[in-house]
This record gives structure tokens, C-alpha cells and sequence, in this order.
């Protein structure tokens, strides 16, 4: 009996822990977002898996148009003080058109993140294609078609590679000397091919032309190159023009890598150095090791960190692979068919996404679209949005617990310190560091845009508040002092020295807006807003700043009289007020809204990601209301918003309409590759979902560690392990039929730990690196 129960627990355990990590498809790719994504952090590629005309569309992190400028507008200052009067008197007209006058950068935009190019494989053979998939293992994150032609098997496998840098290409034939065909590399502007021995050599320098809108320097500014290393077995490989052609070969490898003289740490163009050599020495690095070396290279680098975290809704199939092609299955989703595994399939999925856009050895964190662009202009310059876009792309990372992801964004920031001081000394006369509400690699922290979508001063403090959450879960103290410290201290000085009194005596920030949506001065004007005073995020983001000072400034240099004038300034920060419909109120009166369904739900800033509404149940209640009326309204219609849907009903611990809104996202914001849509694609929204499926099943902002705080009754069985919670616990659960049975929570800094389930609170007593299981009542079980 011992030995039965033993075995059935142990099946249990293999069969809950099985999970599908492989996306698949029974044709090529047709168009870009039906490609599937590799990256290793720093390049990305899309790999279309045609069996006939294969295209690979490549990225390098640092292509980006534009170029180091001072772009703080030198009127900015002196113009200051009369619009933020304008403001308070109500002339908000007469200030939105000093603020584009005088305000906005100079430049006014920025330049987009770019394409690398591509590689074309064209194979002579183009006769009919059998037996045809293509998959993309997220675990070890390798890409796989195979196919048949003439009875001859064909299989090409991509990854890219973060141990060695390089994207790996390799192709067999089943048939001896089965591969004919023409490698070519190209990139539609800026760049010259040429085909030398067995490799295509790119060179290039980045073009910007005159552009009105942008009013950028024109001119050469970065420069790039990019190898693409072909070997052979079998057959002969040789130049063709500024191609290469292949003949008679029965495996292919093409290693490849690119780079540019971009300088992560100043952002900006170094002149020294030499992409091109770059570029030799990684290939050198990794001449001579096979493919299969390769390969587990990079999946001893890769699998530690996806294998930390695993999910099941109880459904999985003990197979890796599931039986129907994952278009397939997110069109039956769509028809309303649940498949619980496509929804760990995602979760994955986002994790792998993170992983493979943002770690060693990227040093920029992921843009709007992660590393994949095949655009030379991309929507919105695939750049980084920070009045929530850059923010959401981060917010599963520790969650979920995805490894380093999280270094570039931190190091990228840190870098932004110097614009940043620049610019709240030159646009403001203050103190401290700021940017608005988009930058690029070069640093620009200037309102980028019209002042309609970029004034949002408290941009920089809402990445400093995302950095200080980072530290929040990992309790690292060097990572505090070198990244998060100075942003979070110089986003204080900033607001301290920014802020204005209004006529009720309110300390408040003008101008500034309430991304990005319009407002009424009056009932029964026509006339629409978006510059105005003390909108309802920035008095969130103040408090939440001030908080978190709070809590780390005695180990920090921190003086009682910083603290004390801390104190004083917050005391005068406007209340938050609850608006005539029970929501929160959005802007400092209860202006009518110009779009009452607006993506944008900035008011709802404490709810999630902060958690000032969360310490008040009558603005909890009205966070609610706030979104009900969204969400009446058409609210929730871009894939980040549904996906910041999910964490605003995680954190008000109702599973069942989180739930609902990760549907929503699947069914209606997510492209076949499992790309979010906001539309076009844009990937923040494959992050804030993932996030928010971590704040359905552990909680820690409270003080505690809530367990299933926001469970859907439709989750009826299932199991999370390696989840992370502030004060680097980490979390692993296991229930059924809706009802927790087991949790094992693992102490990395033996920190106090409190665990909160249904209504019981416990505290346990837990060493640096043991791990405690419980029961649903809290009660310690033995394992
Ligand atoms: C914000 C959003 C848009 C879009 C853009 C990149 O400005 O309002 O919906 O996501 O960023």
C-alpha cells in the first residue's frame, strides 16, 4: 500500500510538473509575426522556416538611427514658471502651446531602432515539400524545421547563443551531398555585402537623412559589420557576386555575429572601436567547436534559468509536444475552446521571451518590440516607452524569476543618470535627474513628442521605483548602491525641487498630464486638455518614491533633515479623491475625460504596480469602480492594457475576472506566433500578462506572502514552482479543486517571513537557504 501511494504521489508530481514548452506550425512562416523568435540578449532573429526561400531576419540590440545629442530646449527654463502659472489659472490652452514651443526637445523626436537585415537561403531544389514542421523549443530556445523533397529529409536548426554570441545556423540533408543552394546576407539601406572564402561580410554605417518631423542631425553615424561563417561537410562553397553558392554539401553550419562601435556606458559612438573586429574575434572565439558543442554550450547556459520556473493547470499532456499546432490551438481558443496548456505555453513563452531579449551578453534592456524589428522606421521607433511601456517589459522578471534579465535595464538606467541631472538642471534649474516619457539608446530625456504625449516628468521616478522593486525582491544590496540607489535619491531631489504650491496650497508637478489621456476644463467645453498640474499618478508616484526612501534610507546616506523635509512635502501632496462615477479621481479636479475607456489607466498607478490605493479600502473600492468604468467604455483594447487588466483584478484578489482578461488577451491581442498585439505587435504586453499571472498565484507587497491571493475558479488543479517574492523567497504551490495542499517556500537571505492564505496569517522562522512546506491551513508539513 506504502509502495502504491508512494508511486501514484510520484506520477502525480512527473505529471504536474510536465510541461509543454514547444510551439509549432504545419507551414512557413508568411509574414514576420508568423516567424519565430531567438535571441541571446543582444541579437535577435526570426526565423520564417521556408523550405524553399528561407529567410532569417536579424538584429543587432544597438542599430539604431540617431545619434548622441543635447536635446534639452534652451528655452525651457526661462518659460517655466509662466506656463506652470498658465496652468494653475487654467489656461491650459495657452500653456499646451508654450510647452510645444518651448518645452519640447531639440531635437522634438527620436530615431528608430532598426533592421540588421536578413539572411536568404534559396535551395535548388524546389520541388514539392512533404512532412513539413517547424517548432520552437523555448527549452533549450532552439528553432527546428525539417521537411522532405524526393524522399530526401531536410532539417535546419537556429539558436542563438549567449554563451558564444553567435547565432548558430546548421542544416543537414538526409542524402549525401543533398544541399545546393545560394546564402546571401542582406539589409535594405546603409550597408555593403560582399561574399570573400566561405563568408559574407557586411559593412555598414548608419544613414540619417533630413526628416522634418524629427529635425535630427542628418548625417553618418554608427557603424556596424557582420560575418556570416559558413562550413561544409561534403561539397564545395564558393563566391557568387556578393552571394555564396553552395554545392553538394550534406551539412551546413553558418555561424554568424554582428556589432557596431555603439558604447553601452556613455551611450553614445565610440570611434574606437572596430565592429569589424568584433565581429572576427567572437567567430574566432568559437572556430573550431562542432555543432553539437555548440549547442550544449547553450543550453547549459540557457536552461537553469527557463528551469527555474515552471507552471500547470493541471492539464498537461505527459508529452512534450502537443498534438495540435499552436495556431490551430489559439484559433480554437479563440472559438471559445479553454486549453489550459496554451496558457502555460504562454507563460512560458513570456519568460522565454525576456530571457532571450534582455541577459548576458545584451547591454541594452528590451525595447517596444523586445530585440525583433524588421523595420528601419518601426511603430513607435520599437523604442523605450517610459510612461508604462519599459516598465511592464520588467515586471515578470523577478516574479517569474527569469535569471539576469534584469541587468541591462539596470545598467541602462544607471547610464541615464548623466542626461538625466543635465536635463532637471537645464530644462527645470533643479536638482536630481528626469527624463520624460520615451528615450532612445543615445540617452535623450527630453519631452520627445508633442508635449500632448510627452510630458510626463515623472517618467525617471517610475523607472527608479521599478529599479527599487528589483532590490525589494532580491535584497541585494551592492546591485541598491550601484543602480538603484542614485536613480530613486535623484528622482526625490528632482520632485523636491519641482514641485509648485497651487492655490490651495497643494505642492503639485506642472506641467505634467496623465499619460495620455484628454480631459474637459468644463462640463460643456469642447475644448480638449492634456497638460495640466498634480495629475493623480504623480501624487502615487511621489508617495510610493518617498515609501521606498523610507525603507532603505537609514542604510542608506540619508540625513534625518532630508527625511524630515520628505515629510513636509508630502504632507502637502493633493489627496487622492474618489470622482463623481466612485472611481479614483484621474486629474487633480474631476474633469471630464475625453476617452472614458482610454488604454491608459495611470490613476490606477497605486493599485498595481504600486500600492498606495491598496492601503485604503475606500480607494481599493474605487480602484474597482475606476476600472469597471474603463472596461464599460471599451477599456482594455490594447494588448498592454489587457494586460495590466490582469494585474489591477490580481491585486484586487479576484481571480475570476484576472482570469477572464488573460483570455481576453489570448483571444483577442495575440498574433499566432504568441506575439502580443497591441496592434501592431508590441511585446510589453507578453510581459505584464506573465506578471500577472504571478500576482494571481503569490502576492508579497503586503508584508507578507499571500498564497492564491487571486486564484480562478476555472484553475481548479494545478502547480507553480520557483515563483519569487520580495525578500527573495522562493515560492512553490501546489492545490486542487481550487484548494491550496502544499506550499514549499525556500529562504535565499533568511529574512522574517510571514505567509498570509484565505484569511490566516503565520509567521515562520526560516534560516538563509532552508525551505519550509505548509498545508493550506498554514500548518508545517513534513515532505
Ligand atoms: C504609449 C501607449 C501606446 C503605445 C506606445 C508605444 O504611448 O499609449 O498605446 O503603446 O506607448
Amino acid at each position: 500500500m506504502k509502495v502504491y501511494i508512494f508511486m501514484m504521489s510520484l506520477l502525480l508530481t512527473i505529471h504536474l510538473s510536465a510541461q509543454e514548452n514547444i510551439l509549432w506550425y504545419k507551414q512557413p512562416a508568411s509574414k514576420w509575426v508568423e516567424a519565430l523568435p531567438v535571441g541571446n540578449g543582444r541579437m535577435g532573429a526570426m526565423v520564417f522556416g521556408d523550405p524553399n526561400h528561407e529567410r532569417i531576419q536579424l538584429n543587432e540590440e544597438t542599430i539604431w538611427a540617431g545619434t548622441r545629442v543635447h536635446d534639452i530646449n534652451p528655452e525651457a527654463k526661462s518659460h517655466l514658471r509662466e506656463i506652470q502659472q498658465l496652468l494653475l489659472d487654467g489656461n491650459n490652452a495657452k500653456a499646451y502651446l508654450l510647452t510645444k514651443k518651448y518645452m519640447v526637445g531639440t531635437p522634438p523626436e527620436i530615431r528608430s531602432y532598426q533592421t540588421l537585415g536578413d539572411i536568404y537561403i534559396d535551395w535548388a531544389d524546389s520541388s514539392a515539400v512533404v512532412d513539413y514542421t517547424r517548432q520552437l523549443e523555448l527549452r533549450p530556445s532552439l528553432h527546428t524545421t525539417s521537411f522532405s523533397k524526393k524522399g530526401i529529409g531536410y532539417k535546419e536548426e537556429v539558436f542563438l547563443s549567449s554563451k558564444d554570441n553567435i547565432l548558430v545556423v546548421r542544416i543537414t540533408s538526409s542524402k549525401k551531398q543533398g544541399l545546393t543552394g545560394t546564402i546571401r546576407l542582406t539589409r535594405p539601406r546603409d550597408a555593403v555585402v560582399s561574399a570573400k572564402g566561405k563568408q559574407l561580410i557586411m559593412e555598414g554605417q548608419i544613414i540619417d537623412s533630413e526628416d522634418p518631423e524629427i529635425k535630427g542631425p542628418a548625417g553618418a553615424h554608427l557603424r556596424f559589420a557582420a560575418i556570416a561563417d559558413v562550413q561544409l561537410k561534403e561539397g564545395q562553397c564558393s563566391a557568387a557576386g556578393n552571394a555564396l553558392q553552395v554545392k553538394g554539401a550534406t551539412e551546413l553550419l553558418i555561424r554568424f555575429t554582428a556589432f557596431s562601435d555603439y558604447d553601452a556606458q556613455t551611450l553614445n559612438q565610440d570611434p574606437a572601436i572596430m565592429p569589424m573586429d568584433s565581429c572576427v574575434k567572437i567567430l574566432k572565439s568559437s572556430a573550431g567547436i562542432s555543432y553539437s558543442s555548440l549547442l550544449s554550450r547553450h543550453t547549459k547556459t540557457v536552461m537553469p534559468d527557463f528551469d527555474r520556473c515552471t507552471l500547470s493547470l493541471g492539464k498537461n499532456s505527459d508529452e512534450n509536444k502537443p498534438k495540435l499546432p499552436t495556431d490551430v490551438r489559439l484559433a480554437n481558443f479563440v472559438k471559445g475552446i479553454m486549453d489550459e496548456d496554451l496558457i502555460t505555453l504562454y507563460f512560458q513563452y513570456g519568460r522565454y521571451l525576456l530571457m532571450s531579449s534582455s541577459r548576458e551578453p545584451a547591454r541594452l534592456p528590451a525595447n517596444l518590440q523586445g530585440k525583433w524589428n524588421e523595420h528601419m522606421n518601426a511603430p513607435w521607433q520599437s523604442d523605450y516607452h517610459t510612461n508604462i511601456n519599459l516598465q511592464m517589459n520588467y515586471w515578470p522578471a523577478d516574479i517569474t524569476n527569469t535569471g539576469n534579465t534584469y541587468e541591462p535595464l539596470a545598467a541602462f538606467m544607471n547610464a541615464m543618470l548623466q542626461p538625466g541631472r543635465l536635463c532637471a538642471k537645464e530644462m527645470y534649474g533643479a536638482g536630481g535627474w528626469v527624463m520624460h516619457h520615451l528615450t532612445d539608446i543615445y540617452g535623450r530625456t527630453s519631452i520627445n513628442a508633442d508635449p500632448k504625449w510627452g510630458t510626463s516628468p515623472l517618467a525617471g521616478a517610475w523607472m527608479a521605483l521599478n529599479l527599487y522593486d528589483h532590490y525589494d525582491f532580491t535584497r541585494d544590496s551592492a546591485y541598491l548602491h550601484r543602480y538603484a540607489w542614485p536613480l530613486i535619491k535623484g528622482s526625490a531631489d528632482f520632485i523636491m525641487d519641482f514641485l509648485i504650491p497651487d492655490a490651495e496650497g497643494n505642492l503639485v508637478t506642472a506641467p505634467s498630464m496623465s499619460p495620455e489621456n484628454g480631459f474637459f476644463l468644463n462640463r460643456d467645453s469642447t475644448n480638449r486638455h492634456v497638460i495640466t498640474y498634480g495629475p493623480t499618478i504623480d501624487v502615487e508616484i511621489i508617495k510610493e518614491l518617498f515609501s521606498a526612501i523610507r525603507s532603505i534610507g537609514s542604510t542608506m546616506d540619508i540625513s534625518a533633515e532630508y527625511l524630515k523635509r520628505m515629510n513636509a512635502v508630502e504632507a502637502k501632496l493633493p489627496p487622492l479623491r474618489i470622482n463623481r462615477y466612485g472611481g479614483i479621481q484621474e486629474w487633480i479636479k474631476d474633469y471630464d475625460e475625453e476617452e472614458p475607456g482610454h488604454r491608459h489607466m495611470s490613476q490606477l498607478f497605486g493599485l498595481y504596480p504600486g500600492t498606495t490605493l491598496i492601503k485604503d479600502s475606500a480607494l481599493l473600492l474605487a480602484s474597482r469602480k475606476t476600472l469597471e468604468h474603463r472596461l464599460a467604455n471599451g477599456g482594455g483594447h490594447t494588448g498592454w492594457s489587457r494586460s495590466w487588466m490582469i494585474n489591477f483584478y490580481a491585486r484586487l484578489k479576484d481571480g475570476d475576472q484576472a482570469g477572464y482578461h488573460l483570455e481576453q488577451l489570448l483571444k483577442k491581442s495575440t498574433l499566432s506566433n504568441l506575439f502580443d498585439n497591441h496592434p501592431p505587435f508590441q511585446i510589453d504586453g507578453n510581459f505584464g500578462s506573465i506578471a500577472g499571472i504571478g500576482e494571481m498565484l503569490v502576492q508579497s507587497h503586503q508584508g507578507y506572502i499571500e498564497l492564491l491571493p487571486a486564484l480562478p475558479n476555472s484553475w481548479n488543479t494545478g502547480s507553480v514552482t520557483g515563483l519569487m517574492a520580495r525578500g527573495n523567497f522562493i515560492v512553490s504551490i501546489q492545490w486542487a479543486d481550487g484548494k491550496l495542499r502544499k506550499a514549499t517556500i525556500r529562504s535565499v537571505m533568511g529574512l522574517p517571513l510571514k505567509v498570509k492564505h484565505n484569511k490566516t496569517i503565520r509567521s515562520f522562522d526560516l534560516k538563509k537557504g532552508s525551505e519550509i512546506s505548509i498545508d493550506g491551513e498554514l500548518n508545517l508539513v513534513t515532505k
